[in-house]
This record gives C-alpha cells, structure tokens and sequence, in this order.
C-alpha cells in the first residue's frame, strides 16, 4: 500500500501533472534547461529530472545558456550538463519531442538559447515556482507556494509513493531544496519541506557532503570580496533597510566573478531590525539588483517598478544602462514607502 503522502500537489495541480508524466511516459527524446546563471535548485532540479528520465531509456540532453557553476559540479560527475553550443545543440532542440524549462518561466531569462527553444517544433514543459509565468508552455506545473523547483518534481515524480529516488536524484533534489529555501530557513520552508528532505535523506542524499559540496569551496578572492563589500555596508531609514554594492572593480580586484556573489544577500537581511535588505551588482552594461524583504513587505512590487520580478520577499530586477550610483538612490528612494508603510 503506498504510503501516505501529505506533500502531494494541489487539486488543481493534478491535471498539469497528469499531462505531464503522460508525455514523460510516451516521448522519447528530451531537452532540459533551465535559467541563466543557474543556481542548485535549476541544476539540481536537472540532474534529477535527467536521471529519472534516462532511467526509462528517454534521451535525455541537458543544456543551458551558461556553464554549469563549479559548486555544482558534484552533481554530474558524468558530465550531463552543457554549455549551449548552437552548432553542436540547435539540431538536438530543433529534433526533441519534449523540452522541459526548470526554474523559470521567462524564456528571456534561456537567454542565448531562447530563440531555438521558442522556435523547435517541441512540446514545452514548464516546472517552476516563480510568479508571473509568460505563456509559452503547455502543460505547465508552476506553485508559487513551493519552496523550489526541486519540491515540485519530488511531488510530481515520486507522489504515487510506490518508487523511491535513486541516490542521485534524491542528491540533485535535495540540493535544490537546501539552496532555494537558504538551508531550510526562508519562509515556504514547512513540514512539507521536511517530509521531502527526510525521504531525500532516506534514499541516499548525504546533507553534510552537499552543503560543504555547495558552500564550503570559496576562494580567498571571494572571502576578500565580501570584506570589501561588508565594508560598504550601509543602512537607511533607521536601520530598517540595509545595502550593500559590488563593482566591477572589487570583481577584478580579488580576481572573483559574478558567481562568487551568489548570496551576497544574507549579509544586509541579518542587520539586527533590517526589514529590507537590497544588493547592488554592476554588471556589462547596467546594474543587477537582488530584493529580499522579511515579513509582508512584497519586495517584488519594488522590483517591478525597475522592470524586475520575484516573491514577496525575494526578488531581483536588471537596469540596463545608467551610473551605479544613480540607479542606487533611485532604488532607495524608491524602496522607503514599502517599508515605512508596513503594518
Ligand atoms: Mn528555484
């Protein structure tokens, strides 16, 4: 008898995941991607999906506008994941029956690979958690209520209870959930949560060597980057929203990229009293800023007012163009009326 299963889908969620598995069951040939800089639940979420999916003898490719970060590189010692190369992979997209979008519903965000994803003859799948989908896909699977993508898919794969993860999907699951919910501690983190990760734990996900895995590798450039960038640490309106900046210069200065800014955010949130906490990243071209509020404070109507998106509570915009500095105090002066208008 299957077990009980108090973390199945929503009622309304089970048509899509009825569609779903249906073409999981009767295609053969698959195309996973997921976001731009893609984080462990998108890496995550692929590595399972993939093996899940190999496992009944599907071709599966993997492929994904950027190169796979090296702290997840433990997840696919086999070498699934690729960097999109158009020659070597349009043909590969153009030819799949199925291509499943993880952790994003904006085909924007595929960047340089959105183009022959919208134009393959493929069914698209979409499995995600974030707000405001854009209609490209059918069916898709997204619960803005879930902690990660990763949940989703445990949901959708194993809610019949009658089969349980593999050691390497329960691994790429659980470092989906252990990263989009900040190792358990945003909020969506509930017993659901945990029902989850306990099974994931059961079936072979190892939590000690998945976090060092993930975020015990840092370079000393990076550690010397954060010194410089908690240095700059600022509050505003009576230490209730605190800002940190990261310049292209500091990037060069410790010889760090990007990546190595990834969650950069929790510094300013664990001011004592911050109530909005907001990263400033110079990017090509323009800025990149990261949202996150506690509490009711819908942080992503702020990002929509720069052209951004994301939850109440993290959320994240991208100004093209524009002196840092100046987007800075436009953001800030912008930011006060959420926060002195809180409850
Ligand atoms: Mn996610």
């Amino acid at each position: 008898m299957p077990e009980e299963m108090p973390e199945d889908l929503p009622e309304g969620m089970k048509e899509a995941c009825g569609e779903i598995l249906l073409l999981f069951r009767t295609r053969q040939r698959f195309v996973l991607t997921t976001h731009v800089n893609p984080d462990g639940d998108g890496i995550g979420s692929e590595i399972a999906l993939a093996s899940w999916l190999r496992k009944r003898g599907k071709d599966v490719r993997v492929i994904n506008h950027s190169a796979l970060p090296a702290s997840y590189r433990f997840l696919d010692p086999g070498g699934t994941v690729a960097e999109f190369d158009p020659p070597r992979d349009n043909p590969a997209i153009a030819g799949a029956d199925v291509i499943v979008v993880l952790d994003t519903n904006h085909p924007d965000r595929l960047q340089s690979m959105k183009e022959a994803v919208l134009g393959s003859p493929a069914l698209k799948i979409c499995i995600d958690h974030h707000l405001d989908p854009e209609p490209f896909a059918h069916p898709v699977l997204i619960d803005e209520n879930a902690t990660s993508t990763g949940e989703i898919l445990y949901r959708l794969l194993f809610r019949e209870g009658d089969e349980r993860p593999t050691a390497e999907i329960a691994t790429g699951l659980y470092c989906a959930i252990m990263t989009d919910t900040g190792s358990f501690r945003y909020p969506r983190t509930g017993p659901i949560t945990h029902t989850i990760v306990s099974r994931l734990i059961a079936c072979g996900a190892d939590p000690v060597r998945v976090y060092a895995e993930v975020y015990e590798r840092w370079s000393t450039g990076r550690l010397h980057l954060l010194g410089e960038v908690l240095a700059g640490l600022r509050t505003e309106l009576g230490g209730r929203l605190a800002h940190i900046t990261i310049t292209r210069q500091m990037l060069s200065r410790t010889g760090t990229s990007e990546e190595d800014t990834d969650n950069f955010t929790t510094y300013p949130m664990s001011v004592e009293g911050v109530r909005v906490g907001i990263l400033f990243l110079e990017i090509e071209g323009g800025v990149k800023i990261s949202f996150r509020s506690k509490g009711v404070i819908p942080i992503n109507a702020l990002a929509m007012e720069f052209g951004g998106n994301g939850h109440m509570n993290a959320a994240g915009a991208r100004i093209d163009g524009g002196d840092t500095s100046d987007v800075r105090s436009r953001v800030l002066s912008a930011a006060g009326k959420y926060i002195t208008g809180e409850k």
